[in-house]
């Protein structure tokens, strides 16, 4: 059993598949007993941070504020998933110094931008090349490709259960029973 408290924090492109793998990885812990809560950029970006839009500021506070909220469920003995884009070294430096070190790691959900290009599940993609939406990451915004994430997991080869066992490994090694 794992005993620490801990938060996954997903960073990578839009639809690269972090909320596909914090819903995954939800699901595994729910079903072990351990109280579990996923965070999600497109859902916090509904309430707490819908005053914010996606400047280099704006996505700096959006990342502070779901931040602290990580911090106080953590801290509450609750398991957090994180998927935000998270796209600035700065950001996530900011993050990890929010958390002890045991507290987070940081995965980077990793495929080529072209992938994520034609997945395009909300055709996001298509609407940035074509102007439609402004500083979309990878098209018009930076995404800052993290040099030394805890893990990285290429979503380009492996699929959602390879990827969600190497994790599961990742947090066995880390945690042991
Ligand atoms: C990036 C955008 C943008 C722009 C809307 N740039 O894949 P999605 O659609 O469902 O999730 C993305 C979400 C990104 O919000 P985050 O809070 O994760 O971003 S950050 O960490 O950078 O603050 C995407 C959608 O919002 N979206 N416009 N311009 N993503």
């Amino acid at each position: 059993r794992i005993d620490s408290r801990f938060v996954i924090w997903f960073t990578g492109l839009s639809g690269v598949g972090k909320s596909t793998l914090a819903q995954g990885l939800a699901s595994r812990l729910k079903t072990l007993g351990y109280p579990t809560t996923v965070l999600d950029g497109d859902v916090l970006r509904r309430g707490l941070c819908q005053d914010l839009g996606f400047s280099p500021q704006d996505r700096h506070e959006n990342i502070r504020r779901a931040g602290h909220v990580a911090k106080i469920l953590v801290d509450a003995g609750i398991m957090v998933l994180s998927a935000f884009i998270t796209p600035f070294e700065k950001d996530r430096q900011m993050l990890r110094q929010l958390f002890s070190p045991e507290q987070f790691i940081e995965v980077h959900v990793d495929c080529p931008l072209e992938i994520c290009q034609q997945r395009d599940p909300k055709h996001l993609y298509q609407k940035a090349q074509a102007g439609l939406v402004r500083e979309f990451t990878g098209i018009s915004s930076p995404y800052e490709r993290p040099l030394r994430p805890d893990l990285r997991i290429p979503t380009d080869k492996l699929n959602v259960t390879q990827s969600l066992d190497v994790i599961w490994q990742f947090l066995q090694d880390r945690y042991p029973l």
